[in-house]
């Protein structure tokens, strides 16, 4: 088992973009994992818990890139399982981000259990749309549960432009804070969106059946998104924990 594990990812076509991005996703998440909790040494106290989740985000997906890429390039199958498990464990994380962002500004932990059990439901039916879609795909499937992981999705975005967790922003007082939200409401509405596209590339899908996108789409799709909004999200936090104001000592350091 263990060699034809190894002699499958020894045999890497060289022109496979999903195989290359699937190596490329586990090297940079494990590379933005050090990087987090190396510098959170270096940040204000305040701040320590942000940094620890960013690491553990980039974190938990290089684990789960590490056997993706192998289900991936042994069988040459959507590796679905592995994914919803990873983004089952690091979305909530980022909704953790949102509240620890704004706690100082007087955020409440109802805040980071409503954008969990709106990010939860978002994955669920987006599973059940993937995992259950049936033989050759089923368009009234994937749009229904689709449209019904849409709005889970459609919640959080709304949290992070005109919501609580905008709102508690502009009432931290430290203008780091207002901007940094703002960025992460950016990854949410821009980053966020390529799910729903890598989605719609499934048999069945609106792409699949509209352009003739292929499965293989899908994880490509997915191994850039989860790339740009896991270690992007990350270097946001970071960004406001070393520029924020009273950083005396970062100063120091
Ligand atoms: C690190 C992983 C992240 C940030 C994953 C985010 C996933 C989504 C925003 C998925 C959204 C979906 C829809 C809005 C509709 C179709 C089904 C999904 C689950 C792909």
């Amino acid at each position: 088992m263990h060699t034809i594990l190894l002699s499958s990812v020894m045999n890497i076509p060289v022109d496979d973009p999903v195989a290359f991005t699937f190596f490329t996703g586990y090297m940079a998440m494990l590379a933005a994992s050090v990087f987090f909790f190396f510098e959170r040494s270096r940040v204000p106290d305040k701040w320590k818990t942000s940094l620890l989740v960013s690491g553990l985000i980039t974190g938990i997906a290089a684990v789960h890139y590490y056997y993706m890429r192998d289900y991936y390039t042994s069988t040459g199958n959507n590796p679905t399982a592995l994914r919803y498990i990873d983004w089952t464990l690091t979305v909530p994380l980022m909704c953790v981000e949102f509240y620890l962002l704004t706690k100082a500004a007087g955020a409440k932990l109802g805040l980071m259990w409503k954008l969990i059990i709106a990010s939860a439901w978002m994955l669920v039916a987006g599973y059940i749309g993937e995992a259950f879609n049936p033989p050759g795909g089923s368009m009234s499937h994937s749009a229904l549960w689709g449209a019904l992981s849409t709005i889970g999705y459609i919640y959080v975005l709304y949290a992070a432009w005109f919501g609580e967790v905008k709102q508690l922003a502009d009432r931290s007082g430290d203008p780091t804070v207002v901007r940094g939200v703002r960025t992460l409401a950016w990854f949410v509405l821009v980053g966020w969106a390529i799910y729903p596209i890598g989605y719609m590339c499934m048999p069945g899908g609106w792409l699949n059946v509209g352009l003739g996108w292929t499965s293989n789409s899908v994880d490509l799709f997915y191994n850039i998104a989860d790339a740009i909004n896991k270690i992007g999200f990350g270097l946001v936090v970071y960004g406001i924990a070393v520029t924020s104001k009273d950083n005396a000592t970062l100063a120091k350091a």
